[in-house]
């Protein structure tokens, strides 16, 4: 098939991690993470942002919110339209209210309304095409609700019933065309069966590695997490910059690089 010729983002909307960033939901045992590392941590990842050429708008932290530093999935940014997400965890309904006003000057702005509920980190964008997983973060009735307003914007979705993992996202990400022009998606073994993904190329994450799957694609530079040589090397042969940022902190709390921004390009 042939690649899309790359969207380039000019804008990310980030916000800080609060000081009680710790008592976001987890399911990881990777210990207690630490405030003062996390701080440095998102520092450098906003760094990067702005180093690729994007403008940054930083939220302050939402003390009621500690996850809400992953603003990633209280909405979902396309060219057309913004969503508004119901996130699909009680402690973070809230998060989508002060990042809604923000949006508003950028997109057209759509909800998905309860009982549909929806992450962000659910939702995996190629090119005209989403994929949607269905998780329990996410139900069938926000799926459905945000497939409507996509079709109403000339997208076309699949969903993706999930089964393991938190979000799609953890499993599937879009790591941009190779020298061929094929799209290519870097996913776990699990995953890589699916019908739904048969006319993508694909990069199966070596099995100890699967957390790298949470690299993200920036005006042709991919961010991957650090630490995870044999996904590098993988990732080489796409022939795009490669940056490795380290996110011990964010991945203690179940999160990880798509999560901690919302990308977009800004359509004057
Ligand atoms: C949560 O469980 O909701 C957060 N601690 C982690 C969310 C990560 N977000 C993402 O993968 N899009």
């Amino acid at each position: 098939m042939t690649g899309h010729v790359y969207r380039m983002f000019t804008h990310a909307i980030v916000r800080l991690p609060g000081e009680n960033f710790a008592a976001g939901l987890t399911t990881s045992e990777l210990g207690r993470p630490s405030f003062p590392k996390m701080l440095a941590q998102h520092e450098f990842y906003v760094n990067t942002l702005r180093a690729l050429g994007l403008e940054v708008i930083a939220l302050p932290a939402e003390p009621a919110h500690p996850d809400a530093y992953f603003v990633e999935d209280p909405a979902v940014v396309t060219p057309a339209v913004a969503i508004i997400t119901n996130p699909g965890a009680a402690a973070r309904r809230g998060e989508q209210d002060t990042l809604e006003p923000v949006l508003a000057r950028y997109r057209q702005i759509a909800h998905i309304r309860p009982p549909g509920t929806m992450d962000g980190g659910d939702v995996l964008m190629v090119g005209k095409h989403f994929f949607v997983g269905i998780s329990e973060r996410t139900n069938e009735e926000g799926a459905s609700q945000f497939g409507r307003i996509l079709e109403e914007h000339d997208y076309s979705w699949t969903a993706v019933p999930l089964g393991d993992g938190l979000h799609l996202k953890s499993s599937v990400n879009y790591v941009g065309a190779d020298s061929d022009g094929a799209d290519n998606l870097l996913i776990t073994e699990a995953f890589a069966d699916r019908e739904v993904f048969q006319s993508y190329d694909k990069i199966i994450l070596a099995e100890e590695e699967v957390y790298a799957s949470n690299t993200l694609l920036v005006n042709d530079t991919l961010i991957m997490p650090k630490g995870f040589p044999k996904t590098r090397r993988q990732l080489e042969g796409l022939g795009k910059k490669i940056v490795e940022l380290d996110v011990s902190e964010a991945q203690k709390m179940d999160g990880g690089l798509t999560c901690m921004s919302l990308r977009f390009r800004h359509l004057l």
